[in-house]
């Protein structure tokens, strides 16, 4: 639920929010007959809202391989993130899944929640995957394979050197930029992009997420999630989970701006890649995961916050990202803002300053040599909310229309529907 309070202080927010609950509301009802597909669809909803919506836009055929591409690598994943699951159990699972795919009488229950429904009713996801087309059938195996093989591995091996960092995050998303990339080519719509690009995309998104992540993965029951590589962390505490300690604070900073500084190495590859997208509905849907990726990075940035709860881009500003990100203009534009509200949060005091700025300058270059900022649209947010009279009307109109619906079904008095639920959101 979102906070009146947010709305207030970004009243632009409201029309995309609006226009986003639509969209969601109508690709709820565009899920298919048959039941497996139908299982399917509304799976990909439960499992994956930000992914979900992106995989609704793309054209029929694509979008069905790629919606069980990510059921498939989402079950897989939950045998790996599944830390009660015992080592001599999960290794063979994660080693073999790539052959249970074909086979809708496996079944192994693992996960909590939506997860263990995917889990439970599996062959739903083999059934629609024994449905599509050989070179789609391929492509998601041979992924599957070889993500299966480097959770395997690194299931027994510690994430020490930023080499073994690059090599997880490769295993774990890499290698769905790269399945992506061949689904995206087996659909005719695009060339088949490097698996250099390929990879980047991935690498980006998921270093993002495990920066984000750090307190729920370091908290996470009965064993801690570790993928912050020791080469870094190291240099600022004796153990990872020293990182969450508020003694520690100044110290856990600096070793966050470090990791948000390797990440943004990434960027210059997600760029290129991305400028090469013929596709519209390809383009958006590879694009908006990225700026949320860099808006996030922005987010986290010399924010002690990362130590103390999970740091999110307020929806709002998802729904502004998914609204406006239509061209490679939109991205540069994006890519552009957020680069420079992160440089303005860079202390030259922090040891890692000199490498970050460098990072940033080299994404801002790219931007501007694309010679497209003139036309942006600035995410950026003023210092001072415009508050511009129509939208106040339209607030008050819709309070209105709330009021009178109340009081026509159920004419109490009016203090009761003041008491609106009060979420505390981190706004950037
Ligand atoms: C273009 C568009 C989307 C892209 C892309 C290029 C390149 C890579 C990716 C998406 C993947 C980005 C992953 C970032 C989020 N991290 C996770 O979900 C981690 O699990 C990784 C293993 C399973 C991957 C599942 C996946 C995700 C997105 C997809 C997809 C498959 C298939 C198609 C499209 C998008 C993370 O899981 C967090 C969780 O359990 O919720 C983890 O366990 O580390
Ligand atoms: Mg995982």
């Amino acid at each position: 639920m979102v906070s009146l309070q947010a709305i207030w202080r970004h009243p632009d927010d409201l029309y995309p929010m609006v226009k986003l609950k639509l969209a969601a509301r109508r690709a709820e009802k565009q899920i298919p007959a048959e039941p497996h597909w139908a299982f399917c669809y509304s799976m990909l909803h439960k499992v994956s809202r930000s992914f979900a919506l992106v995989i609704q836009q793309l054209d029929t055929d694509l979008r069905d391989a790629v919606c069980i591409f990510y059921l498939v690598l989402r079950a897989l994943d939950t045998v790996e993130d599944d830390t009660s699951i015992a080592t001599e159990v999960k290794v063979p699972i994660l080693m073999a899944f790539h052959r249970h795919i074909y086979d809708p009488e496996w079944h192994f229950s693992c996960g909590t929640k939506d997860y263990k429904v995917l889990m439970d009713e599996f062959h739903h996801v083999s059934t629609a995957f024994l449905e599509l087309g050989n070179g789609y059938q391929d492509a998601i195996e041979d992924i599957t394979m070889r993500m299966g093989a480097g959770m395997a591995k690194f299931i027994c091996k510690e994430v020490e050197t930023i080499d073994d960092y690059d090599e997880y995050c490769h295993y774990v998303a890499g290698l769905v930029g790269l399945g992506l990339s061949k689904l995206f080519h087996a659909s005719g719509k695009e060339d088949l992009a490097s698996d250099t690009l390929s990879n980047s995309m991935g690498l980006f998104l998921q270093k993002t997420n495990i920066i984000r992540d750090y307190l729920e993965d370091i908290n996470e029951i009965p064993k801690s999630r570790m993928f912050w590589p020791r080469q870094i962390w190291s240099k600022y505490v004796n153990k990872l989970e020293d990182l969450k300690y508020e003694e520690n604070s100044v110290k856990a900073v600096q070793c966050l701006n470090d990791m948000v500084t390797n990440a943004l190495v990434h960027a210059e590859d997600c760029l290129n890649y991305m400028s090469a997208l013929r596709d519209p509905a390809i383009f958006r849907f590879c694009a908006i995961p990225q700026i949320m990726a860099i808006g996030t990075l922005a987010l986290c940035y010399n924010n002690i916050q990362v130590f103390r709860g999970v740091v999110k881009m307020r929806r709002g500003l998802t729904a502004k990202v998914i609204d406006r990100t239509k061209t490679m203009a939109d991205v540069y534009g994006a890519f552009y803002d957020f680069s420079r509200m992160l440089k303005s949060k860079v202390d030259d005091a922090d040891p890692n300053a000199k490498k970050t700025k460098e990072n940033l300058e080299a994404i801002l270059k790219i931007c501007r040599d694309s010679g497209t900022l003139s036309q942006r649209k600035s995410y950026i947010i003023q210092s001072k909310p415009q508050y511009n009279a129509t939208l106040i009307a339209v607030i008050f109109i819709i309070l209105a229309l709330l009021l009178a619906y109340q009081s026509a079904i159920r004419p109490t008095n009016i203090c009761t529907i003041w008491k609106v639920p009060y979420v505390i959101v981190v706004n950037v």
